[in-house]
């Protein structure tokens, strides 16, 4: 065997030690980096299983606050009529460490698309071309959903983002005057007095809406009798009334503290017409 002088033996095993320390660190680092990676892809599985499963959750949640609802409206203590005050008011419901709070928004209380005359909505649209649009359209295909409405010309996403809370393509097209918002009146034919005495009448003494003591409108002799020295122009159009049949219920569901989204959900009182999750939080 080969002798091998002492200053070059130790001077190969500090090359050779430096050379382990080297391979140590770059394993260390390669190491770093996979379970890193792994993480991330473990997270972001849990995060997708999570998505899903709190997706799962807040469809019952929704689907159980939906039957709730269809009972109440079936089984409401008043039949012939309906109020801001009995459809807006937040319920909350509890399911084991799980809730969901809605509220329900009658259809009635929107001009239906399918159904309204031009001069109607000329004055919701603001606009003749777009009304005769909305009538040319629904005459070779009634509108299944508000957003159609963005096919035509004289409609632009400004345009309908101003008006989609008033209108509705899912209402059995009269408006209820208990729950109409002014810009549906005017475009009904109201004058500026007449909704504002019928808004200040609906808010009742503490002048406020949704509250116990707002005004009702039972029935469409009470109209005659509240407004007997008012000319109601829209009266005139026929379609007024003070009971609603569609609704659409604004649903939030939460998963423990986690909120689950807003579904909404247009239903009659034992027909679910569309299901729509309208945005995840
Ligand atoms: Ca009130």
């Amino acid at each position: 065997m080969k002798h091998i002088p002492k200053k070059y033996f130790f001077h190969i095993i500090r090359k050779n030690h430096s050379s382990v320390v080297v391979i140590c660190i770059w394993l260390l680092i390669s190491l770093s980096v996979l379970a890193v990676s792994i993480g991330r892809i473990v997270f972001s599985q849990i995060n997708f299983s999570r998505f899903y499963i709190d997706r799962e959750q807040s469809y019952y949640l929704a689907k159980a606050a939906l039957k709730e609802a269809m009972i109440e409206r079936q089984n409401e203590l008043t039949p012939n009529y309906d109020t801001l005050y009995e459809l807006r008011t937040p319920r909350h419901i509890d399911f084991q460490g799980n809730s969901v709070e809605y509220v329900l928004i009658d259809e009635e209380s929107k001009i239906n698309i399918n159904y309204a005359g031009s001069d109607i909505l000329a004055r919701l649209l603001d606009s003749n071309f777009a009304a005769d649009e909305v009538i040319d359209y629904r005459q070779k295909t009634p509108f299944a959903t508000i957003d159609e409405l963005l096919q035509l010309n004289g409609i632009n996403q400004e345009l309908f983002e101003a008006v989609k809370e008033f209108v509705t393509a899912n209402s059995n097209k009269y408006i209820n005057i208990n729950t109409a918002p002014k810009r549906v009146l005017l475009a009904l034919g109201c004058t500026e007095a007449s909704c504002e005495r019928i808004l200040q009448y609906r808010r009742g003494e503490d002048g406020k809406e949704v509250t116990k003591d707002d005004g009702v409108f039972d029935s469409l002799t009470t109209i005659a009798e509240v407004f007997q020295d008012l000319s109601i122009d829209c009266q005139k159009a026929g379609l007024l009334m003070t009971k609603s049949s569609n609704y659409t219920m604004k649903a939030h569901p939460k998963i423990g503290a986690r909120p689950g989204g807003q579904i909404d959900i247009i239903f009659s009182s034992s027909t679910i017409q569309s299901w729509r999750t309208a945005s995840s939080q």
